[in-house]
């Protein structure tokens, strides 16, 4: 049995698609933010960051919400979330991974907390320029999908996973992943799979959703 220690709407959205898109007996441990539950002792023995999602396994504990993707994909190869190792398309899916993670999650979090690294003076600057590099960042996705139900290779994969959860966070900002010419079509296709939807339902989140 998988615990994934989650919050609605937040990085662990990616784990919990997975989880469900394996079917796969799982638990999803809500931490309520609010009351700083992922700041208390109990947690931060799991993850010493206080961050969500964190997921255990047995004896393994982990968090990073992108490794636990991997992880899951690796432990039941026979669901396809990821392509076999060695193959071009695991390359890519490598590729897009980091790409979403290190990249385009790390400027969409600096988007929703500028106070983490600017005062408030400089809020909408430092939002305005972030919502350039953000539009750079999603239109080689978009590009990407010209043509392609999925992200990578043929079939649904945990970097589509990743990806709905980064389009989806882009609602919040004028310029929308669900305006693009591929990545919209793309987002109504991934939202109608019934693990997404299940993880809608959930973690209690209504429409619009992306
Ligand atoms: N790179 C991490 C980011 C995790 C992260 O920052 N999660 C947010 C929720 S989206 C969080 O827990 N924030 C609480 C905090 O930073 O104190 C991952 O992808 O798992």
């Amino acid at each position: 049995m998988y615990r994934l220690y989650n919050s609605p709407g937040t990085a662990g959205m990616a784990p919990h698609i997975v989880l469900r898109e394996l079917a796969v007996p799982h638990e999803i441990v809500f931490l309520d933010r609010d009351a700083g539950a992922h700041k208390m002792p109990e947690y931060l023995a799991l993850n010493p960051l206080g961050r969500l999602p964190t997921l255990v396994d047995g004896d393994l504990v982990i968090f990073e919400a992108a490794a636990i993707c991997l992880h899951l994909a690796d432990r039941h190869p026979e669901a396809g979330l990821a392509p076999p190792v060695g193959h071009p398309d695991r390359a890519r899916l490598y590729q897009w991974l980091m790409f979403l993670t290190n990249t385009v999650q790390a400027d969409l979090m600096v988007w929703f907390y500028p106070e983490r690294v600017a005062d408030e003076a400089h809020f909408t600057d430092a939002r305005v320029r972030l919502e350039e590099r953000l539009a750079a960042m999603f239109a080689p996705l978009d590009r990407a999908l010209e043509g392609h139900d999925w992200l990578v290779g043929d079939r649904f994969t945990i970097a589509d996973a990743y990806l709905f959860m980064l389009a989806r966070w882009s609602r919040n900002l004028p310029r929308k992943a669900r305006d693009l010419p591929h990545l919209g079509p793309w987002l109504a296709r991934v939202a109608e799979r019934p693990a997404v939807a299940g993880m809608f339902r959930v973690e209690g989140l209504s429409a619009p959703y992306y």
